[in-house]
């Protein structure tokens, strides 16, 4: 689902609200109905232009996969939580001068964009040609929704902070983020990942690499409508293959690996 405030296709309506779901059959006319009611009714505001697609999805073509680790790491500036990116994503490999250009990219963007950029993880480059629209990683949910709840509350309870807007935002920002950040670190050629929502009153961003995923707070100021995700790829990977990956293949996300790794 893809919510704006105006014209979703011709790119002029504010981003109101987007979700991914893979359901079974019987679900799907309850999640149609909740997914109206966050566009209808987000904070954001009421979204006038909604894009529901639903695929059927070949239940053998999904791939399981586990959910990165969840860490947390709490900053008292925006600068400070920004410095700390480039120390955790060193920790994977990816150069510096490719975070400073990525955290420059999404802190100069005029407003957020619908996807990721994609970024050499040596050289700093963007890779993609998708201009503003980027690249949407789709396709994905996780399974078994309470035991993923129970992983998530555990991981909240390292450290919540209180600009996040309370624990529930916090639960469904933190669900869907590590839902697509663990396909994301699931492709061929991944490197890593830096984020910071759009949301103007949720401050928490994170870095993911090989099979970390770490919050960090604060990534912006509060009441900055603005934010965005890159994705770091060594360089050689065969670009359009992974971005179809990213794209087009049924994922879900399953707590069980988790708890056997
Ligand atoms: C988004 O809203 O698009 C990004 C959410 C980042 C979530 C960070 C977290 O709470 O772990």
């Amino acid at each position: 689902m893809y919510a704006a405030e105006g014209d979703a296709h011709g790119g002029n309506g504010r981003h109101i609200s987007g979700c991914e779901r893979l359901v079974t059959e019987e679900r799907v006319f309850s999640i149609l109905a909740m997914l109206w009611q966050r566009a209808k009714s987000h904070e954001r505001g009421s979204a006038r232009t909604i894009n529901i697609r639903v695929d059927a999805v070949d239940p053998a073509s999904i791939r399981r996969i586990p959910p990165l680790t969840i860490e947390s790491e709490i900053y008292t500036t925006v600068s400070a939580a920004r410095n700390a990116s480039y120390a955790l994503l060193a920790k994977g490999g990816i150069s510096k001068i490719a975070v400073r250009r990525a955290l420059e990219a999404i802190s100069s963007l005029p407003r957020s964009m619908r996807g990721a950029m994609v970024v050499d993880a040596l050289s700093g480059e963007r890779l993609d040609a998708l201009g503003e629209r980027g690249v949407r990683i789709s396709h994905m949910d996780c399974e078994n929704e309470e035991e993923f709840a129970k992983f998530l509350r555990n991981a909240l309870a390292l450290g919540q902070p209180a600009a996040d807007g309370g624990p529930q935002k916090a639960m469904a920002k933190l669900r869907e983020a590590v839902v697509l950040a663990s396909k994301a670190a699931s492709a061929e050629g991944y490197a890593g990942e830096l984020c910071w929502s759009d949301d103007p009153y949720y401050p928490t961003g994170y870095v993911a690499h090989g099979r970390v995923y770490c919050r960090i707070t604060p990534m912006k100021e509060p009441g900055n409508p603005v934010g965005g995700r890159v994705l770091f790829l060594w360089p050689g990977t065969p670009l359009a293959e992974t971005i179809d990956y990213w794209q087009r293949q049924p994922v879900l996300v399953t707590r069980e690996f988790c708890e056997s790794m």
